[in-house]
């Protein structure tokens, strides 16, 4: 009896171990040894089990989730961490606290509708704590209500070097490319996406009240339901004291039957942007369409630039929508601008906002109070900031005096603007003669000399010095040249000028 009672106790741990053994495709779900999740059968055993939603994970492969392939679910939640309950606007379900690592690996084919349901993502809720990082969406396709994005619904944990390629609908809105809610931090994520809803949506982040660094997103971000507001080619809304920083947004921003609010970077900013840009073309059908932003509202913005073209009703500016309550440094605008009132090469209105060594060039088209640089000011405070009278079509501006009028060629002569007290040694720099002051944190590396843009003209001043191995700090890197400072100039430094072939013309 007691050999049958051992025997048992063998076996049970046998079998244990065995069970423990089949878990994932091995690890123990430490730092130290994550949990191998190396197919669709892994991510499957993984979203089923809450209890290891606090433990470490890393891919090993690209998984395909596309529902006609064999054994692949059909999702109408998100695929991890969904809400239990979907149709109230709470998450109930058991946010993931762990740490997902795909590795460099890809997720494609996430597959998720349900138009009622809400945290809709590959994870639907990632809590403070978490960390999703290295990982690739491809082809997801995400239907919901509210609260939708590529990674996580919500996100209030840490997402890093994450990118989607993605198709959102949400039928009302917080939707963005890589999380519908960011109240954690975004980093170094990118997002070539097609998002549309209502209210709040962004290439990255629907709603964000937490941190975005190092983020860029593409694509097409589009209201496509009568009465939306808040659509931003990078985030719908940034809330007041979140910060946006060093990130771009090259998606076209539209809006379609009535709404507001539109902006190339961010739909409607209270908090803070810096070192920013965004190129798409930007289209409010009612008020607040800015070629950066929409509606600047107690947020300040520094250091950054809109290119793309804007086409609104009212407040439609270069840059901003309408500035209200705000500092506004060193930012500029170069797209052409259409409006019918209040509309401005920079902003449509300034009001109680402060504007400071700001330019516009852009041709600024409309009906009343329209200018150069703002179409409406009141109790505002301008400082050294210009349009060019010659390209954007406007003799006068509102805010004038302070706001000044330049010829193009003023405005391409450094004294124009150093007179008026700007810092052309670390803020600005400018090819005098053939453009515009530029951002000095947005000249491509390579970009050696004169006139803007990586061209023959900077392999001509790398060339001469090929294979010179006297590069050190003490001269600058042979001036530069050797752009990855190893000490000599040579193929790999030429890579990188190629690598910037062109960029910044
Ligand atoms: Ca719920
Ligand atoms: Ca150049
Ligand atoms: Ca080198």
């Amino acid at each position: 009896m007691r050999n049958v009672v051992f025997g048992i106790a063998i076996f049970s741990v046998l079998l244990a171990l065995r069970t423990a053994q089949a878990k994932y495709s091995g690890g123990a779900g430490t730092p130290e040894a994550p949990y191998r999740i190396a197919d669709h059968n892994d991510l499957y055993a993984l979203a089923d089990d809450t209890n290891d939603y606090n433990k470490c994970f890393v891919m090993t492969a690209d998984i395909d989730l596309d529902p006609c392939l064999p054994g692949r679910r059909s999702l109408t939640t998100a695929l991890i961490a969904p809400d239990h309950y979907p149709f109230d606007y709470v998450y109930d379900g058991n946010g993931f606290l762990g740490t997902f690592d795909g590795q460099g690996h890809t997720v494609s084919n996430l597959i998720c509708d349900d138009n009622d349901a809400h945290y809709i993502g590959l994870f639907g809720y990632t809590a403070t704590g978490s960390e999703i990082r290295n990982l690739n969406l491809a082809n997801a396709q995400l239907e919901g209500y509210m609260y939708v994005g590529a990674v996580a619904g919500e996100n209030a944990g840490s997402i890093a070097n994450c990118h989607s390629e993605v198709y959102v609908q949400s039928y009302y809105g917080y939707a963005g490319g890589i999380a519908g809610e960011n109240d954690g931090s975004i980093l170094l994520s990118s997002s070539s996406s097609t998002v549309n809803g209502c209210v709040d949506l962004g290439g990255i982040v629907g709603w964000n009240y937490g941190i975005i660094e190092k983020c860029n997103s593409e694509g097409l971000v589009r209201i496509n339901i009568a009465n939306g507001s808040a659509i931003g080619g990078l985030v719908g809304i940034n809330d007041n004291q979140c910060v946006i920083s060093d990130s771009f947004s090259t998606s076209t921003v539209q809006g379609s039957n009535v709404n507001d609010s539109a902006g190339g970077l961010v739909g409607i900013n209270e908090g803070v942007i810096e070192r920013c840009y965004a190129s798409g073309d930007v289209s409010a059908t009612w008020r607040l369409a800015g070629g950066l932003i929409g509606l600047n509202n107690y947020g300040d913005v520094s250091r950054s630039y809109a290119t793309g073209n804007v086409h609104g009703e009212e407040e439609v500016g270069g840059l901003v929508g309408s500035i209200n309550n705000c500092v506004l440094t060193d930012c500029y605008s170069t797209g052409d601008v259409n409006g019918i009132i209040y509309v401005g090469g920079l902003s449509g209105t300034l009001y109680r906002g402060e504007v400071n060594n700001s330019y516009a060039i852009g041709n600024v088209i409309g009906v009343e109070d329209t200018g150069g640089l703002f179409g409406a000011n009141n109790r505002e405070v301008i400082v050294a900031s210009f349009w060019d009278v010659n390209t954007s079509g406007q003799a006068t501006s509102a805010g004038e005096p302070n706001a000044v009028g330049l010829t193009t060629s003023e405005m391409q002569m450094e004294n124009s603007f150093t007179d008026a007290g700007w810092d052309f040694n670390d803020v600005w720099a400018i090819c005098e003669g053939t453009n515009y002051p530029k951002l000095l944190w947005s000249i491509p590396a390579a970009d050696f000399v004169c006139p803007d843009g990586v061209n023959f003209v900077d392999y001509s001043y790398l060339a001469p010095q090929w294979l010179a191995s006297d590069c050190n700090e003490a001269n600058g890197y042979c001036s530069g040249r050797d752009l990855d400072e190893s000490g000599i100039i040579d193929e790999e430094d030429l890579k990188i000028l190629y690598g910037h072939w062109l960029d910044g013309i």
